[in-house]
This record gives C-alpha cells, sequence and structure tokens, in this order.
C-alpha cells in the first residue's frame, strides 16, 4: 500500500468515530442498509461534503464518486445552480402542502422531455412511484397479480420484496419477512430477458395479472441488458393479456438522454415512473402515463395516493434547476463517450490479469461481474464472485476511487467526471488487478 493510502487510512479515525456513534441510534449505523458496507467489508463512508465528480469524508479524504448518489447526481455533486435554487427557495418556505406552480414548471419539464406522459402525479420517492403505478394498475384492471423480473429491484414496497435485486440481492434476502404471504402470492417472479416464461406465467394466470413492472435496463441486479426485441415483445405480451405496461426508470429516466430511455429502446409503457435526477438529488420521484389512466387516480378518481411533502417547493426547485441542463448540447453523448473508454479500459485490464469478469454497460452504467460468464439476467448475476468484488471494492478505495459497495449494484458517471478521472481509475483497476492475481488469498 502506498505511503498516501497507509496515510488515508490512518486518517479515517473521525469517520469511524462517527459511524460507531451512528451505530447506538441508526439501525446499523444507517438509513439504508447497503451504507454499511456489510456485503463488501471494511469501514463504511462518512461522507462530509461533496463537489463536482469527488465526495470527501469526514477525515478529509477525497474520493473520486462513481455511485453519484445512486444516479441521482448527474450534473456532479454541489451544483451550483441547484444549490442557488434550493438557497433561494428555502427563504421562501420550503414546504406548504399546498400546490405551488413550481409543481407545474417541473412536471410540464418532465412531460415536455417525455411526451407521451400525458399526466403525471409528483412523489417523494422511488418506492412511492412504483408503488402507486401498481395500485393504479390493479384498481383500473381489477385484477390483483404482478409480473416481476428476478433481480429487478422497484423500491421496498411489499408486492416488489420477492427475489428483488439492490440491497435484498447484496444481503443475500430473496424472501422478505413482514411480507404477508397473501401479497406475496400475488407477485409473479420471472427471469429477465426470458420471453418463454413471461408467456408461461401468463398462460397459468389468465386474465388475473394486472401489470408486467420492468426496469428497460436493468441496474439493480448490476447492468444488465434487454436482449433485442426482449422489452417489445414483453409489451405486446402484456397488452395480449389485458396486462399494463409499467416501466421503471426510477434509474433510467434523464439518464440515458433528456428524457425517457423508451424513445431509445422502442417501448411505450403504459404506466411510467421516474426518480433520482428528476430530483436533482433531493427527494423527487414520480409515476405517469395517459390522462385517461392517470384520472383513475384521487381527487380525480377513486385510487387513492397522498404525500405531505409531495411537490414540496424546495424540491421541485432543485428538480427544475437539474432539468434544465440537461439540455445542454453534448452533455449526455461527453458521458456515454467517458464511459465508453472506462468500460473498454476496465475490459482490457481485465484480460490482461486473466480475471474472469464481464463488464456490462448501457450509457453511463456499468457493473464490472467477476462472473465466469456472460451476465444476461439475475442467476447469471448471482454466479458472480462477490468476495472477489468485495476486495476490488476494497482496494479501489484504498486508492480514492468509490465504487459501488455491492456486486448487485450499478456504477454511475456524471457530467463532472473527466477523461483523467477515467485514466486514473483504469491505472488503479490494472494496478488492483495484477495484486488480485498475485496473490489472491489477500
Ligand atoms: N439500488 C438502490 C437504489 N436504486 C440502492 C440505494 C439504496 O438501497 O440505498
Amino acid at each position: 500500500m502506498s505511503q498516501a493510502q497507509t496515510k488515508r487510512k490512518s486518517q479515517r479515525r473521525r469517520s469511524r468515530e462517527i459511524f460507531e456513534r451512528a451505530e447506538k441510534v441508526l439501525v446499523g449505523g444507517v438509513n439504508s442498509p447497503v451504507r454499511a458496507f456489510r456485503a463488501v467489508g471494511g469501514e463504511p463512508l462518512i461522507i462530509d461534503h461533496a463537489s463536482g465528480q469527488y465526495l470527501y469524508d469526514a477525515d478529509g479524504n477525497e474520493l473520486l464518486d462513481y455511485v453519484c448518489s445512486w444516479g441521482a447526481i448527474i450534473l456532479g455533486h454541489a451544483n451550483a445552480a441547484i444549490a442557488d435554487a434550493i438557497a433561494g427557495q428555502a427563504r421562501r418556505g420550503t414546504s406548504f402542502g399546498v400546490t405551488t406552480e413550481l409543481e407545474l414548471e417541473l412536471a410540464s419539464l418532465i412531460t415536455q422531455a417525455v411526451p407521451f406522459l400525458e399526466k403525471i402525479r409528483l412523489v417523494s420517492s422511488g418506492t412511492e412511484a412504483t408503488m402507486s403505478a401498481v395500485r393504479l394498475a390493479r384498481g383500473v384492471t381489477k385484477r390483483d397479480f404482478i409480473v416481476k423480473f428476478e433481480g429487478c429491484y422497484h423500491g421496498h414496497a411489499d408486492s416488489f420484496l420477492s427475489q428483488a435485486g439492490s440491497g435484498l440481492a447484496t444481503l443475500g434476502i430473496a424472501e422478505c419477512p413482514g411480507v404477508p404471504q397473501s401479497l406475496a402470492g400475488l407477485t409473479l417472479n420471472v427471469p429477465f430477458n426470458d420471453l418463454q416464461a413471461v408467456e408461461r406465467v401468463f398462460a397459468a394466470h389468465k386474465d388475473k395479472i394486472a401489470a408486467v413492472i420492468v426496469e428497460p435496463v436493468a441496474a439493480n441486479m448490476g447492468v444488465v441488458l434487454p436482449e433485442p426485441e426482449f422489452l417489445k415483445s414483453l409489451q405486446e405480451i402484456a397488452h395480449r393479456n389485458g396486462a399494463l405496461f409499467i416501466v421503471d426508470e426510477v434509474i433510467t429516466g434523464f439518464r440515458l438522454q433528456n428524457g425517457s430511455a423508451q424513445e431509445l429502446l422502442g417501448i411505450q409503457g403504459d404506466l411510467t415512473t421516474l426518480g433520482k435526477i428528476i430530483g436533482g438529488g433531493v427527494p423527487v420521484a414520480a409515476y405517469g402515463g395517459s390522462a385517461e389512466l392517470m384520472n383513475h387516480v384521487a381527487p380525480l378518481g377513486p385510487v387513492y395516493q397522498a404525500g405531505t411533502l409531495a411537490g414540496s417547493p424546495l424540491a421541485m426547485c432543485a428538480g427544475i434547476a437539474a432539468l434544465r441542463q440537461l439540455t445542454k448540447p453534448g452533455l449526455y453523448e461527453e458521458m456515454k463517450q467517458l464511459a465508453g473508454q472506462l468500460v473498454s479500459g476496465l475490459r482490457a485490464a481485465l484480460a490482461d490479469a486473466g480475471v474472469p469478469a464481464q463488464v456490462n454497460a448501457f450509457g453511463s452504467l456499468a457493473t464490472v461481474f467477476f462472473a465466469p460468464g456472460p451476465v444476461k439476467n439475475y442467476a447469471d448475476a448471482k454466479r458472480s464472485d462477490t468476495k472477489h468484488y468485495a476486495r476490488f471494492f476494497r482496494e479501489m478505495l484504498a486508492r480514492g476511487i468509490f465504487l459501488a459497495p455491492s456486486q448487485f449494484e450499478a456504477a454511475f458517471l456524471s457530467a463532472a467526471h473527466t477523461s483523467a478521472d477515467i485514466d486514473r481509475t483504469l491505472a488503479a483497476a490494472r494496478e488492483v488487478l495484477q495484486a488480485m492475481t498475485a496473490e489472491p488469498a489477500a
């Protein structure tokens, strides 16, 4: 380990002390399980502040950030326009529980960028968005079953917590206690990219399935791409069976272009969920679709959904400031180009080190799977050597590069990342992979 790394390691004292206190009042010392680093080992980070592509921990260590608040921070941390918008609104009031024009402004920016969303409802988290979309689908179709894909994660609402990705995959929780079997049994899991399994499940539950919900590019089992025609065929199967097609774009929405990934993938959901980026790093999410469908939601219809802080002016300002910057010419092209540089460099480094691994990527989303073969679904992803990933994660962190603390998550680039960051990351990866090959047991 270099002197700098040794110095960095010894300087983690304040972070450690804070985390030890946090464990006394916060479950596991965290407010979301993946932050406890249980799957990758080592001490969880305590971040003090961030700027651009960098995080700074409580001991002042600078970390090149590839988590980006799980994709929410696409413009880089402490973006000036977002910070100014929040500061300005804070002095005008943070939340009224009454409608403001700011909600209309953010909703308009979203529907202008995603024109097939005739109406949306703004909520405060991705979980609320997907939970509400499924409730709406069940209310409109008067059917109870839903189909989801193994390894996909749609937030932590009860209906989604079986065979789910993200933190459940990270912690090896296949079925979550606390979800009544009567409800869990209404969620039908099938393998991602397996259309025959989808056909079979519809045949076995004829006229009983309210909706299919899918991440168009899976990112919560690590990044797994849809096979050609998978999504279009999935949409056709759902409609042929009278079910709604819900496309969960909480991660992919505004990640792959200024708008929906669906246009790039040739599909159009009956309902779409959004989150993360549309809030500019402040809690905002949304679900939407045709006016005909959405008008079933209260107060126009009987499908109930509400939220005290939904559409809060503080959050709206952050989202507006973020989305206004996503129209910058070349923004997505530059991120995609950097991601391509990173992915091709990682593939070369892995090959040169003779490490069996796959790098899946789409736009500025990527995952290194330490898996023996291609990763096209959750079963493939679970063949990954998670101990190998954990060591890669720790060694890269020791070199000041923060990757997702789980094999079953994605790495995200932001518009603040530079070519020099990519070069630095690839140099570190080569060093780490060579060390892992030379000292496998370390
Ligand atoms: N994949 C999760 C969000 N899409 C990670 C965030 C968390 O669990 O805290």
